[in-house]
């Protein structure tokens, strides 16, 4: 079905609308740039909708400043123009419309022209009539790569096309660590490095570009850590005070879950986190096949990848880390 879509847009320029979920990660940014600076290559009109501003970092990408992209929560009245203006709407990185935000969900749901799912998430919501959904896939990037291998487009890969999606590579896979990467991502690396992708730039502008309230934020949840369920997981936490004294802003305890998993013998590491409005986001993640994906879909109305999963909690933070505590303890003895 993806190869109907491929093979209509080669008939004539389209108007093409991309959008991605709310808190764009790397994957997210470098997919929907990446795609979006090949579609423009191959002469569509190309418009790239985030429902709320990515990191720092991550709008320092090639392209995000330029008048192509928009910010939804930034300028909210332009947005339902965009929808009904284009032909092709592309749905990266996410599996369902509810990942978008409350503006953009039902303009996801009920986009009247051909509505397009590429995304690696488990369980794609059936509304999108067109998808490519594979969760053997480490990142949305390496599939929009795969679309172009499709496509025999590699000739229309730019430099700043090639930046973006070997981003995504790169931050979805942990620089190439996580289970997820397969010979076909180090091939697809390679095929973006020629085409003119940095890895040294792209690691440099995320990695070594950190706010200080990033690395205080990591101080006080790497400081909250311990050992539970047998010594098999680990839990941090990050209260809003916490926060607070750290200056936290939105991205900044990105990451820092992974941390839980390099103690030895540590199979899952969970972070909690109190929003300002005593919210509880929590964010799982395991080694090998440890399913969080299904633990947080069973316990915290969350979900996500087998390795690496999301999910929330209303009963503030002291009762959450209790009842997940026991949770952890009764799944993992
Ligand atoms: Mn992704």
């Amino acid at each position: 079905m993806i190869h109907d879509v491929l093979r209509t847009l080669r008939q004539r320029a389209h108007q093409i609308l991309i959008t991605t979920h709310w808190n764009p990660d790397g994957d997210a940014v470098g997919s929907a740039l990446g795609w979006a600076h090949y579609l423009r290559a191959s002469g569509h009109q190309v418009r790239v909708l985030f429902p709320n501003a990515p990191s720092m970092p991550l709008q320092a990408s090639p392209g995000f400043r330029s008048a192509f992209v928009a910010v939804a929560e930034h300028e909210p009245n332009g947005v339902s123009e965009l929808f009904e203006r284009a032909e092709v709407h592309f749905a990266l990185d996410y599996n369902t419309p509810s990942r978008v935000g409350a503006l953009l969900e039902p303009l996801v749901a009920g986009f009247p022209g051909r509505n397009v799912l590429i995304d690696h998430h488990q369980q794609p919501d059936g509304l999108f009539a067109d998808q490519y959904s594979s969760t053997a896939k480490g990142s949305t990037s390496e599939m929009i790569a795969d679309l172009i291998t499709a496509d025999e487009g590699w000739g229309s890969v730019d430099p700043a096309c090639a930046e973006n999606l070997l981003m995504g590579l790169i931050t979805d896979s942990g620089s190439f660590r996580y289970p997820s990467t397969t010979a076909q991502t180090f091939s697809t690396a390679a095929r973006l490095v020629e085409a003119g992708a940095q890895p040294n730039a792209i690691h440099a502008r995320l990695f070594d570009a950190n706010p200080l309230s990033r690395l205080k934020t990591f101080g006080y949840g790497l400081s909250s850590a311990h050992l539970v369920a047998g010594n098999r997981a680990a839990v941090l936490s990050l209260s809003a005070s916490d926060l607070e004294r750290a200056g936290y802003v939105a991205g900044d305890s990105e990451g820092l879950v992974n941390w839980g998993l390099s103690v030895a013998g540590v199979e899952v590491s969970v972070l909690l986190r109190e929003d300002a409005a005593g919210l509880i986001k929590m964010s799982f993640r395991s080694t090998g096949d440890r399913d969080v994906n299904e633990f947080a879909r069973a316990h915290f109305a969350g979900g996500g990848h087998r390795n690496a999963a999301g999910g929330a909690s209303t009963a503030g933070l002291s009762e959450t880390e209790d009842v997940l505590i026991q949770k952890l303890t009764q799944w993992l003895a």
